[in-house]
Protein backbone atom coordinates (compact mmCIF):
# COMPACT_ATOMS: atom_id res chain seq x y z
CA UNK A 1 0.00 0.00 0.00
CA UNK A 2 1.18 3.82 -0.76
CA UNK A 3 1.13 4.45 2.80
CA UNK A 4 3.44 1.92 3.75
CA UNK A 5 7.33 2.94 3.51
CA UNK A 6 9.07 0.64 1.06
CA UNK A 7 12.29 -0.56 1.21
CA UNK A 8 14.03 -1.89 -1.93
CA UNK A 9 15.98 -5.94 -1.39
CA UNK A 10 18.61 -7.06 -3.45
CA UNK A 11 17.95 -10.97 -3.48
CA UNK A 12 20.26 -12.92 -6.33
CA UNK A 13 18.64 -16.03 -5.16
CA UNK A 14 21.57 -17.93 -3.39
CA UNK A 15 20.04 -18.67 0.02
CA UNK A 16 17.37 -18.51 2.47
CA UNK A 17 16.18 -14.26 2.63
CA UNK A 18 13.15 -15.09 3.90
CA UNK A 19 13.82 -14.32 7.37
CA UNK A 20 15.14 -11.15 6.35
CA UNK A 21 11.92 -10.24 4.25
CA UNK A 22 9.72 -11.66 7.23
CA UNK A 23 11.47 -9.30 9.50
CA UNK A 24 10.79 -6.21 7.00
CA UNK A 25 7.31 -7.17 7.05
CA UNK A 26 7.14 -7.67 10.87
CA UNK A 27 8.61 -3.68 11.02
CA UNK A 28 6.11 -2.61 8.87
CA UNK A 29 7.88 -2.10 5.54
CA UNK A 30 6.99 -3.35 2.19
CA UNK A 31 9.32 -4.47 0.08
CA UNK A 32 10.27 -3.74 -3.85
CA UNK A 33 12.37 -6.64 -5.48
CA UNK A 34 15.88 -5.74 -7.74
CA UNK A 35 15.08 -7.64 -10.92
CA UNK A 36 17.17 -5.06 -13.04
CA UNK A 37 19.70 -2.39 -12.44
CA UNK A 38 17.07 0.51 -12.74
CA UNK A 39 15.39 -1.04 -9.98
CA UNK A 40 18.47 -0.38 -7.85
CA UNK A 41 19.20 3.49 -9.12
CA UNK A 42 15.51 4.13 -8.34
CA UNK A 43 15.76 2.14 -4.57
CA UNK A 44 15.37 5.16 -1.57
CA UNK A 45 16.74 2.41 0.75
CA UNK A 46 18.60 -0.74 -0.35
CA UNK A 47 19.43 -4.14 1.80
CA UNK A 48 21.64 -6.26 0.35
CA UNK A 49 21.82 -9.83 2.24
CA UNK A 50 24.48 -12.06 1.11
CA UNK A 51 24.21 -15.87 1.84
CA UNK A 52 26.50 -18.66 -0.27
CA UNK A 53 29.91 -18.58 -1.66
CA UNK A 54 31.66 -15.25 -3.04
CA UNK A 55 32.56 -16.61 -6.51
CA UNK A 56 28.58 -17.46 -7.06
CA UNK A 57 27.53 -14.21 -5.96
CA UNK A 58 29.74 -12.28 -7.74
CA UNK A 59 29.47 -14.41 -11.02
CA UNK A 60 25.28 -13.61 -10.73
CA UNK A 61 26.02 -9.74 -9.77
CA UNK A 62 28.19 -9.55 -12.98
CA UNK A 63 25.71 -11.86 -14.89
CA UNK A 64 22.55 -9.76 -14.34
CA UNK A 65 24.51 -6.41 -14.71
CA UNK A 66 23.65 -5.66 -11.29
CA UNK A 67 27.34 -4.81 -10.26
CA UNK A 68 27.84 -1.65 -11.86
CA UNK A 69 24.68 0.07 -11.25
CA UNK A 70 25.28 -1.33 -7.30
CA UNK A 71 28.43 0.43 -7.08
CA UNK A 72 27.20 3.66 -8.61
CA UNK A 73 24.32 3.77 -5.76
CA UNK A 74 26.94 3.21 -3.15
CA UNK A 75 29.20 5.64 -4.22
CA UNK A 76 26.30 8.10 -4.46
CA UNK A 77 26.49 7.69 -0.82
CA UNK A 78 22.54 6.79 -0.62
CA UNK A 79 21.26 4.52 2.17
CA UNK A 80 22.57 0.65 1.87
CA UNK A 81 22.53 -1.90 4.72
CA UNK A 82 25.11 -5.39 3.11
CA UNK A 83 24.57 -8.46 5.55
CA UNK A 84 27.03 -11.22 5.92
CA UNK A 85 28.44 -12.02 2.50
CA UNK A 86 26.68 -8.29 1.82
CA UNK A 87 29.67 -6.74 3.64
CA UNK A 88 32.31 -8.51 2.14
CA UNK A 89 31.86 -7.89 -1.65
CA UNK A 90 32.07 -4.70 -1.19
CA UNK A 91 36.13 -5.37 -0.69
CA UNK A 92 38.36 -5.14 -3.13
CA UNK A 93 38.87 -9.30 -3.16
CA UNK A 94 38.17 -12.28 -1.64
CA UNK A 95 40.14 -15.64 -0.49
CA UNK A 96 37.05 -17.37 -1.55
CA UNK A 97 37.21 -18.55 -4.63
CA UNK A 98 39.88 -15.93 -5.67
CA UNK A 99 37.32 -13.55 -6.62
CA UNK A 100 37.81 -9.92 -7.27
CA UNK A 101 34.78 -8.00 -5.17
CA UNK A 102 32.89 -4.69 -5.90
CA UNK A 103 35.92 -2.79 -5.01
CA UNK A 104 34.20 0.01 -3.10
CA UNK A 105 36.38 -0.92 0.89
CA UNK A 106 39.90 -1.10 0.07
CA UNK A 107 41.96 -4.59 1.25
CA UNK A 108 40.73 -7.94 1.13
CA UNK A 109 38.35 -10.62 2.68
CA UNK A 110 40.24 -13.74 4.13
CA UNK A 111 39.36 -17.88 5.54
CA UNK A 112 39.27 -17.89 9.54
CA UNK A 113 42.39 -19.74 10.34
CA UNK A 114 41.39 -23.06 11.70
CA UNK A 115 45.00 -24.38 12.23
CA UNK A 116 44.99 -22.27 15.19
CA UNK A 117 42.56 -23.95 16.71
CA UNK A 118 40.00 -21.75 16.09
CA UNK A 119 36.56 -24.03 14.94
CA UNK A 120 35.68 -22.63 11.48
CA UNK A 121 32.76 -21.38 10.06
CA UNK A 122 32.64 -19.14 13.03
CA UNK A 123 28.86 -20.20 13.97
CA UNK A 124 27.12 -18.85 16.90
CA UNK A 125 26.76 -15.71 19.12
CA UNK A 126 29.53 -13.02 19.50
CA UNK A 127 29.93 -9.47 20.52
CA UNK A 128 30.93 -6.18 18.85
CA UNK A 129 33.36 -3.52 20.10
CA UNK A 130 32.38 -0.20 18.35
CA UNK A 131 34.94 1.67 17.07
CA UNK A 132 33.19 5.10 15.84
CA UNK A 133 29.74 6.31 17.63
CA UNK A 134 26.79 4.75 15.51
CA UNK A 135 23.47 5.08 15.26
CA UNK A 136 22.84 1.89 13.36
CA UNK A 137 24.16 0.11 16.74
CA UNK A 138 22.85 1.73 19.35
CA UNK A 139 22.69 -0.05 22.26
CA UNK A 140 24.63 -3.31 20.46
CA UNK A 141 27.55 -2.47 23.45
CA UNK A 142 28.11 -5.93 25.76
CA UNK A 143 25.08 -7.67 23.54
CA UNK A 144 25.43 -10.15 21.25
CA UNK A 145 24.65 -11.08 17.48
CA UNK A 146 24.77 -13.99 15.37
CA UNK A 147 27.69 -14.96 12.93
CA UNK A 148 27.92 -17.55 10.43
CA UNK A 149 30.92 -17.49 8.15
CA UNK A 150 34.28 -18.84 7.42
CA UNK A 151 35.92 -15.37 5.83
CA UNK A 152 35.88 -12.07 7.14
CA UNK A 153 37.13 -8.58 6.28
CA UNK A 154 40.65 -8.28 7.37
CA UNK A 155 41.40 -4.76 8.76
CA UNK A 156 44.60 -2.82 7.04
CA UNK A 157 45.86 0.99 7.00
CA UNK A 158 43.35 1.36 3.68
CA UNK A 159 40.13 0.53 5.14
CA UNK A 160 40.20 1.52 9.05
CA UNK A 161 38.12 4.84 8.08
CA UNK A 162 35.13 1.89 6.96
CA UNK A 163 35.69 0.40 10.36
CA UNK A 164 32.00 0.36 12.23
CA UNK A 165 33.03 -2.36 14.92
CA UNK A 166 35.23 -5.28 15.29
CA UNK A 167 34.94 -8.78 16.60
CA UNK A 168 37.38 -11.21 18.55
CA UNK A 169 38.07 -14.73 17.19
CA UNK A 170 41.24 -15.69 17.11
CA UNK A 171 42.47 -11.97 15.87
CA UNK A 172 39.76 -9.02 15.73
CA UNK A 173 37.78 -9.13 12.35
CA UNK A 174 36.22 -6.60 10.48
CA UNK A 175 32.14 -6.88 11.98
CA UNK A 176 30.71 -3.97 10.82
CA UNK A 177 31.42 -1.29 8.47
CA UNK A 178 30.30 2.36 7.38
CA UNK A 179 30.80 5.44 5.74
CA UNK A 180 28.22 7.98 5.23
CA UNK A 181 24.74 6.31 4.81
CA UNK A 182 26.91 2.73 3.71
CA UNK A 183 26.70 0.15 6.17
CA UNK A 184 27.36 -3.31 6.30
CA UNK A 185 26.91 -6.11 9.10
CA UNK A 186 28.81 -8.98 9.09
CA UNK A 187 26.47 -10.84 11.24
CA UNK A 188 23.08 -11.70 10.57
CA UNK A 189 20.40 -9.10 12.25
CA UNK A 190 17.61 -10.84 11.08
CA UNK A 191 19.01 -14.10 13.13
CA UNK A 192 19.96 -11.98 15.99
CA UNK A 193 16.61 -11.97 18.50
CA UNK A 194 15.25 -9.05 19.41
CA UNK A 195 18.21 -6.58 18.91
CA UNK A 196 19.10 -7.95 15.68
CA UNK A 197 15.22 -6.76 14.58
CA UNK A 198 16.00 -2.97 16.54
CA UNK A 199 19.30 -2.91 13.90
CA UNK A 200 17.11 -3.20 10.74
CA UNK A 201 14.63 -0.82 12.26
CA UNK A 202 16.77 1.82 12.59
CA UNK A 203 17.95 1.29 9.38
CA UNK A 204 14.52 1.12 7.63
CA UNK A 205 13.22 4.10 9.75
CA UNK A 206 16.20 6.09 8.66
CA UNK A 207 17.73 5.41 11.94
CA UNK A 208 16.19 8.39 14.09
CA UNK A 209 17.87 7.25 17.35
CA UNK A 210 20.81 8.45 19.14
CA UNK A 211 24.25 7.52 18.52
CA UNK A 212 25.35 4.47 20.62
CA UNK A 213 28.86 5.88 22.69
CA UNK A 214 32.08 3.79 21.54
CA UNK A 215 32.19 2.10 24.88
CA UNK A 216 35.60 0.14 25.41
CA UNK A 217 34.39 -2.29 28.17
CA UNK A 218 31.96 -4.06 26.16
CA UNK A 219 32.62 -7.94 26.43
CA UNK A 220 33.73 -9.79 23.32
CA UNK A 221 33.45 -13.49 23.46
CA UNK A 222 32.59 -16.69 21.53
CA UNK A 223 29.81 -17.62 22.93
CA UNK A 224 28.17 -21.56 23.79
CA UNK A 225 24.57 -21.68 22.69
CA UNK A 226 21.62 -23.63 23.46
CA UNK A 227 19.46 -25.61 20.77
CA UNK A 228 15.77 -26.45 21.45
CA UNK A 229 15.52 -29.83 19.62
CA UNK A 230 12.26 -30.12 18.37
CA UNK A 231 12.12 -34.11 16.72
CA UNK A 232 8.78 -33.86 14.51
CA UNK A 233 6.37 -36.35 12.99
CA UNK A 234 3.28 -37.52 11.71
CA UNK A 235 1.30 -38.81 14.60
CA UNK A 236 -0.92 -42.08 13.38
CA UNK A 237 -4.17 -39.56 12.98
CA UNK A 238 -1.42 -38.09 10.69
CA UNK A 239 -1.36 -34.75 12.42
CA UNK A 240 2.53 -33.78 12.65
CA UNK A 241 3.36 -33.09 15.92
CA UNK A 242 6.13 -32.73 18.04
CA UNK A 243 7.47 -36.00 19.42
CA UNK A 244 10.35 -37.24 21.45
CA UNK A 245 12.24 -40.45 22.37
CA UNK A 246 13.61 -42.50 24.98
CA UNK A 247 16.86 -43.99 23.08
CA UNK A 248 14.51 -43.26 20.06
CA UNK A 249 11.00 -45.02 21.16
CA UNK A 250 8.59 -42.23 20.39
CA UNK A 251 6.01 -44.78 21.32
CA UNK A 252 3.96 -43.96 24.48
CA UNK A 253 4.25 -47.29 26.69
CA UNK A 254 0.59 -47.41 27.32
CA UNK A 255 -1.83 -50.17 25.81
CA UNK A 256 -2.41 -47.93 22.62
CA UNK A 257 1.18 -47.27 22.13
CA UNK A 258 0.14 -44.34 20.21
CA UNK A 259 2.97 -41.45 18.79
CA UNK A 260 4.07 -39.55 21.79
CA UNK A 261 2.72 -35.89 21.09
CA UNK A 262 4.14 -33.20 23.13
CA UNK A 263 3.37 -30.37 20.95
CA UNK A 264 2.43 -27.97 17.94
CA UNK A 265 5.72 -27.72 15.90
CA UNK A 266 5.17 -24.14 15.30
CA UNK A 267 3.50 -23.01 18.80
CA UNK A 268 6.35 -24.78 20.25
CA UNK A 269 9.44 -23.00 18.69
CA UNK A 270 7.93 -19.66 19.17
CA UNK A 271 7.88 -19.90 22.67
CA UNK A 272 11.19 -21.60 22.45
CA UNK A 273 12.21 -18.05 20.55
CA UNK A 274 11.38 -15.78 23.21
CA UNK A 275 12.73 -17.99 26.14
CA UNK A 276 16.07 -17.13 24.42
CA UNK A 277 17.23 -20.10 22.44
CA UNK A 278 20.15 -19.40 21.01
CA UNK A 279 18.62 -21.67 17.38
CA UNK A 280 16.02 -24.06 16.53
CA UNK A 281 16.16 -27.28 15.23
CA UNK A 282 13.19 -29.60 13.41
CA UNK A 283 14.22 -32.86 12.95
CA UNK A 284 11.72 -35.20 10.82
CA UNK A 285 12.05 -38.31 12.22
CA UNK A 286 10.40 -40.45 9.74
CA UNK A 287 12.01 -38.20 6.70
CA UNK A 288 14.01 -41.57 5.68
CA UNK A 289 11.18 -43.10 5.01
CA UNK A 290 8.67 -40.53 3.26
CA UNK A 291 9.71 -37.94 1.15
CA UNK A 292 9.60 -34.43 2.45
CA UNK A 293 8.71 -33.04 -0.42
CA UNK A 294 5.59 -35.11 -0.18
CA UNK A 295 5.35 -34.33 3.01
CA UNK A 296 4.38 -30.39 2.65
CA UNK A 297 3.58 -29.96 6.50
CA UNK A 298 6.89 -29.63 7.56
CA UNK A 299 7.51 -26.94 4.64
CA UNK A 300 4.27 -25.03 5.58
CA UNK A 301 5.73 -25.59 9.75
CA UNK A 302 8.98 -23.77 8.54
CA UNK A 303 7.46 -21.49 6.60
CA UNK A 304 5.02 -20.52 9.69
CA UNK A 305 8.05 -20.36 11.96
CA UNK A 306 10.41 -18.26 10.14
CA UNK A 307 7.63 -15.29 10.40
CA UNK A 308 8.30 -15.02 14.30
CA UNK A 309 11.41 -16.91 15.07
CA UNK A 310 14.83 -14.15 14.23
CA UNK A 311 17.29 -16.92 15.18
CA UNK A 312 18.74 -19.46 13.16
CA UNK A 313 16.36 -22.40 12.05
CA UNK A 314 17.81 -25.82 11.41
CA UNK A 315 15.68 -28.72 9.53
CA UNK A 316 16.85 -32.32 9.30
CA UNK A 317 15.06 -35.33 8.36
CA UNK A 318 14.71 -36.75 4.56
CA UNK A 319 17.11 -34.86 3.21
CA UNK A 320 18.61 -37.48 0.09
CA UNK A 321 18.31 -37.97 -3.66
CA UNK A 322 14.95 -39.58 -3.98
CA UNK A 323 12.76 -40.94 -6.68
CA UNK A 324 8.87 -40.93 -6.53
CA UNK A 325 6.64 -43.54 -6.96
CA UNK A 326 6.20 -41.92 -10.83
CA UNK A 327 10.04 -42.37 -11.11
CA UNK A 328 10.19 -38.75 -10.83
CA UNK A 329 13.79 -38.18 -9.99
CA UNK A 330 14.17 -35.23 -6.61
CA UNK A 331 18.44 -34.67 -6.09
CA UNK A 332 19.05 -33.66 -2.89
CA UNK A 333 19.99 -30.13 -3.91
CA UNK A 334 16.43 -29.69 -4.91
CA UNK A 335 15.16 -30.94 -1.14
CA UNK A 336 17.35 -28.62 0.48
CA UNK A 337 16.80 -25.73 -1.69
CA UNK A 338 12.95 -26.61 -0.56
CA UNK A 339 13.66 -25.98 2.80
CA UNK A 340 15.93 -23.14 2.39
CA UNK A 341 13.44 -21.27 0.72
CA UNK A 342 10.83 -22.40 3.31
CA UNK A 343 12.81 -20.28 6.00
CA UNK A 344 15.77 -22.90 7.33
CA UNK A 345 18.87 -21.00 7.58
CA UNK A 346 20.50 -24.72 7.70
CA UNK A 347 20.07 -28.21 6.64
CA UNK A 348 20.95 -31.22 8.86
CA UNK A 349 21.88 -34.48 6.86
CA UNK A 350 22.19 -37.79 9.11
CA UNK A 351 21.13 -40.98 7.29
CA UNK A 352 22.80 -40.10 4.15
CA UNK A 353 25.77 -38.59 5.61
CA UNK A 354 26.76 -41.93 6.85
CA UNK A 355 26.64 -43.72 3.21
CA UNK A 356 28.24 -40.96 1.91
CA UNK A 357 31.54 -41.37 5.07
CA UNK A 358 31.51 -44.78 4.14
CA UNK A 359 31.99 -44.46 0.67
CA UNK A 360 34.73 -41.91 1.28
CA UNK A 361 36.21 -44.06 3.94
CA UNK A 362 36.31 -47.13 1.36
CA UNK A 363 37.40 -45.50 -1.69
CA UNK A 364 39.53 -41.94 -0.71
CA UNK A 365 37.65 -40.28 -3.50
CA UNK A 366 35.82 -37.35 -2.94
CA UNK A 367 33.08 -37.55 -6.22
CA UNK A 368 31.11 -34.71 -5.14
CA UNK A 369 28.15 -36.32 -5.78
CA UNK A 370 27.18 -36.80 -2.25
CA UNK A 371 23.98 -34.25 -1.30
CA UNK A 372 26.65 -33.24 1.47
CA UNK A 373 29.01 -32.39 -0.87
CA UNK A 374 26.52 -30.84 -3.41
CA UNK A 375 24.26 -29.02 -1.12
CA UNK A 376 27.71 -27.40 1.05
CA UNK A 377 29.02 -26.52 -2.09
CA UNK A 378 26.33 -24.23 -3.41
CA UNK A 379 25.02 -23.35 -0.10
CA UNK A 380 28.39 -22.89 1.81
CA UNK A 381 29.52 -25.46 4.69
CA UNK A 382 27.82 -23.18 7.30
CA UNK A 383 24.86 -24.50 5.85
CA UNK A 384 25.10 -28.45 6.20
CA UNK A 385 24.77 -29.98 9.65
CA UNK A 386 25.39 -33.70 9.97
CA UNK A 387 23.62 -35.35 12.41
CA UNK A 388 25.26 -38.88 13.89
CA UNK A 389 23.15 -41.01 15.87
CA UNK A 390 25.81 -43.37 17.61
CA UNK A 391 25.23 -45.86 20.29
CA UNK A 392 27.91 -47.76 22.58
CA UNK A 393 29.65 -50.91 21.38
CA UNK A 394 31.60 -52.22 24.53
CA UNK A 395 34.46 -54.09 23.67
CA UNK A 396 37.33 -55.75 26.29
CA UNK A 397 40.14 -54.32 24.53
CA UNK A 398 41.20 -51.82 20.96
CA UNK A 399 42.01 -54.44 18.90
CA UNK A 400 38.64 -56.02 18.40
CA UNK A 401 37.44 -53.33 16.54
CA UNK A 402 38.95 -51.23 13.64
CA UNK A 403 37.34 -48.08 15.12
CA UNK A 404 38.33 -45.34 17.81
CA UNK A 405 37.94 -46.57 20.82
CA UNK A 406 37.87 -44.78 24.42
CA UNK A 407 38.75 -45.62 27.88
CA UNK A 408 35.48 -45.83 29.60
CA UNK A 409 34.64 -44.10 33.17
CA UNK A 410 32.09 -46.76 34.03
CA UNK A 411 32.82 -50.50 32.75
CA UNK A 412 30.23 -52.23 30.83
CA UNK A 413 27.90 -54.63 31.69
CA UNK A 414 30.37 -57.15 31.55
CA UNK A 415 33.03 -55.32 32.86
CA UNK A 416 34.69 -53.92 29.44
CA UNK A 417 36.71 -51.12 29.74
CA UNK A 418 36.57 -49.39 26.30
CA UNK A 419 33.78 -48.56 24.01
CA UNK A 420 33.62 -47.53 20.31
CA UNK A 421 30.00 -45.43 18.92
CA UNK A 422 28.78 -47.07 15.99
CA UNK A 423 26.91 -45.13 13.72
CA UNK A 424 23.15 -45.99 13.03
CA UNK A 425 20.73 -45.13 9.82
CA UNK A 426 17.23 -44.66 9.62
CA UNK A 427 16.98 -43.54 13.05
CA UNK A 428 18.64 -45.80 14.76
CA UNK A 429 17.70 -49.11 13.53
CA UNK A 430 20.47 -49.93 11.70
CA UNK A 431 24.05 -50.32 12.86
CA UNK A 432 26.51 -49.33 10.33
CA UNK A 433 30.02 -50.60 10.09
CA UNK A 434 31.58 -46.95 11.05
CA UNK A 435 32.34 -45.50 13.97
CA UNK A 436 31.67 -41.88 15.49
CA UNK A 437 35.02 -40.36 15.56
CA UNK A 438 35.44 -42.03 12.19
CA UNK A 439 32.27 -40.83 9.98
CA UNK A 440 33.23 -36.67 11.88
CA UNK A 441 36.27 -36.58 10.32
CA UNK A 442 34.85 -37.99 7.04
CA UNK A 443 32.15 -35.62 6.52
CA UNK A 444 34.13 -32.92 7.79
CA UNK A 445 36.15 -33.39 4.28
CA UNK A 446 32.86 -33.91 2.42
CA UNK A 447 32.27 -30.12 3.50
CA UNK A 448 30.28 -30.33 6.58
CA UNK A 449 29.70 -27.40 8.86
CA UNK A 450 28.48 -28.38 12.14
CA UNK A 451 28.18 -31.77 14.02
CA UNK A 452 24.95 -32.33 15.89
CA UNK A 453 26.22 -35.26 18.37
CA UNK A 454 23.26 -37.79 19.28
CA UNK A 455 23.61 -41.13 21.47
CA UNK A 456 20.91 -43.61 21.42
CA UNK A 457 22.29 -44.65 24.68
CA UNK A 458 21.60 -41.52 25.99
CA UNK A 459 18.34 -40.05 24.66
CA UNK A 460 15.65 -39.37 26.46
CA UNK A 461 17.30 -40.54 29.82
CA UNK A 462 17.79 -36.57 31.48
CA UNK A 463 21.36 -38.19 33.16
CA UNK A 464 23.48 -36.18 31.16
CA UNK A 465 25.15 -36.06 28.33
CA UNK A 466 28.05 -38.77 26.84
CA UNK A 467 30.66 -37.00 27.70
CA UNK A 468 32.95 -39.04 26.59
CA UNK A 469 31.52 -39.15 23.22
CA UNK A 470 31.59 -35.45 23.04
CA UNK A 471 35.01 -35.49 24.05
CA UNK A 472 35.62 -38.24 21.56
CA UNK A 473 34.30 -36.00 18.33
CA UNK A 474 35.02 -32.63 19.33
CA UNK A 475 38.65 -33.27 19.35
CA UNK A 476 38.14 -35.49 16.12
CA UNK A 477 37.38 -32.17 14.26
CA UNK A 478 37.04 -28.56 14.00
CA UNK A 479 34.34 -27.80 13.31
CA UNK A 480 32.01 -26.65 16.01
CA UNK A 481 30.22 -29.81 17.26
CA UNK A 482 26.22 -30.03 19.40
CA UNK A 483 26.09 -31.72 22.30
CA UNK A 484 22.84 -33.56 22.64
CA UNK A 485 20.72 -36.45 24.02
CA UNK A 486 20.40 -36.60 27.78
CA UNK A 487 19.98 -33.41 29.49
CA UNK A 488 17.48 -32.96 32.41
CA UNK A 489 19.43 -30.97 34.98
CA UNK A 490 21.03 -27.74 35.01
CA UNK A 491 24.20 -29.26 35.69
CA UNK A 492 24.17 -31.20 32.83
CA UNK A 493 24.70 -27.68 30.65
CA UNK A 494 27.51 -26.82 32.74
CA UNK A 495 29.07 -29.93 32.95
CA UNK A 496 28.99 -30.56 28.87
CA UNK A 497 31.19 -27.09 28.33
CA UNK A 498 33.17 -27.53 31.19
CA UNK A 499 34.81 -31.12 30.26
CA UNK A 500 34.29 -30.99 26.36
CA UNK A 501 34.87 -28.09 23.49
CA UNK A 502 31.72 -28.37 22.72
CA UNK A 503 30.40 -25.32 21.00
CA UNK A 504 26.59 -25.70 21.71
CA UNK A 505 23.74 -27.66 23.64
CA UNK A 506 20.52 -29.13 22.25
CA UNK A 507 17.75 -30.54 24.61
CA UNK A 508 14.59 -31.53 23.52
CA UNK A 509 12.49 -33.86 26.24
CA UNK A 510 13.04 -31.42 29.44
CA UNK A 511 11.89 -28.19 27.59
CA UNK A 512 8.57 -29.88 25.65
CA UNK A 513 7.71 -31.21 28.85
CA UNK A 514 8.24 -27.78 30.83
CA UNK A 515 10.85 -28.88 33.56
CA UNK A 516 13.38 -26.37 33.07
CA UNK A 517 13.28 -23.31 30.82
CA UNK A 518 16.17 -22.07 28.43
CA UNK A 519 16.83 -18.59 30.98
CA UNK A 520 16.97 -20.70 33.34
CA UNK A 521 19.39 -23.00 31.49
CA UNK A 522 21.37 -19.68 30.33
CA UNK A 523 21.13 -18.06 33.88
CA UNK A 524 22.59 -21.27 35.27
CA UNK A 525 25.46 -21.37 32.77
CA UNK A 526 26.33 -17.61 33.54
CA UNK A 527 26.82 -18.38 37.02
CA UNK A 528 29.19 -21.42 36.06
CA UNK A 529 31.34 -19.06 34.62
CA UNK A 530 29.90 -20.11 30.78
CA UNK A 531 29.80 -17.49 28.22
CA UNK A 532 26.20 -17.78 26.59
CA UNK A 533 23.88 -15.09 25.58
CA UNK A 534 21.25 -13.58 28.06
CA UNK A 535 18.37 -12.07 26.28
O1 LIG B 1 18.44 -39.85 8.60
O2 LIG B 1 18.72 -37.69 7.37
O3 LIG B 1 16.45 -38.73 7.62
O4 LIG B 1 17.65 -37.68 9.57
C1 LIG B 1 16.85 -38.14 10.60
C2 LIG B 1 17.01 -37.19 11.75
O5 LIG B 1 16.06 -37.49 12.76
C3 LIG B 1 18.37 -37.32 12.39
O6 LIG B 1 18.80 -36.03 12.85
C4 LIG B 1 18.13 -38.21 13.61
O7 LIG B 1 18.99 -37.85 14.70
C5 LIG B 1 16.70 -37.87 13.96
N1 LIG B 1 15.96 -39.00 14.47
C6 LIG B 1 15.54 -40.07 13.77
N2 LIG B 1 14.83 -40.88 14.58
C7 LIG B 1 14.79 -40.29 15.80
C8 LIG B 1 14.09 -40.82 16.99
O8 LIG B 1 14.17 -40.25 18.08
N3 LIG B 1 13.37 -41.94 16.79
N4 LIG B 1 15.76 -38.16 16.70
C9 LIG B 1 15.51 -39.08 15.72
C10 LIG B 1 16.90 -38.35 17.54
C11 LIG B 1 17.04 -36.12 18.23
C12 LIG B 1 16.91 -35.12 19.40
C13 LIG B 1 18.18 -35.06 20.19
C14 LIG B 1 18.24 -35.42 21.63
C15 LIG B 1 17.38 -34.64 22.56
N5 LIG B 1 16.79 -37.44 18.62
O9 LIG B 1 15.77 -35.39 20.13
O10 LIG B 1 19.04 -36.01 19.61
O11 LIG B 1 18.07 -36.81 21.76
O12 LIG B 1 16.67 -35.47 23.40
P1 LIG B 1 16.63 -35.24 24.98
O13 LIG B 1 17.14 -33.83 25.26
O14 LIG B 1 15.17 -35.38 25.32
O15 LIG B 1 17.48 -36.28 25.57
P2 LIG B 1 17.82 -38.55 8.20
Amino acid sequence: SSGTSKVTLLDYGAGNVRSIRNAIHLLGFNIREVTSPEDIGNAKRLIFPGVGSFKAAMDVLNSKGLAESLCAYIREDRPFLGICLGLQLLFDYSEEGFTEGLGIIPGTVARFDSSAGLRVPHIGWNGLQLKQPSQLLEGINGRHVYFVHSYRGVACEENKDWILATSRYGDDFISAIRKGNIHALQFHPEKSGVIGLDILRRFLDGGHSEAAKVCSTSVIFVLKWVIACLDVRSNDAGDLVVTKGDQYDVREQTSDREVRNLGKPVELAGRYFKDGADEVTFLNITGFRDFPLGDMPMLEVLRQASEHVFVPLTVGGGIHDFTDAHGRFYSSLEVAAEYFRSGADKISIGSDAVYAAEEYLHTGVKTGKSSLEQISYVYGNQAVVVSIDPRRIYVNDPSETPFRTIQVSKPGPNGEKYAWYQCTVKGGREGRQIGAYELSKAVEELGAGEILLNCIDCDGQGQGYDIELVQLVSEAVTIPVIASSGAGRLEHFSEVFHKTAASAALAAGIFHREEISITSVKEHMVQAGVDTRLL
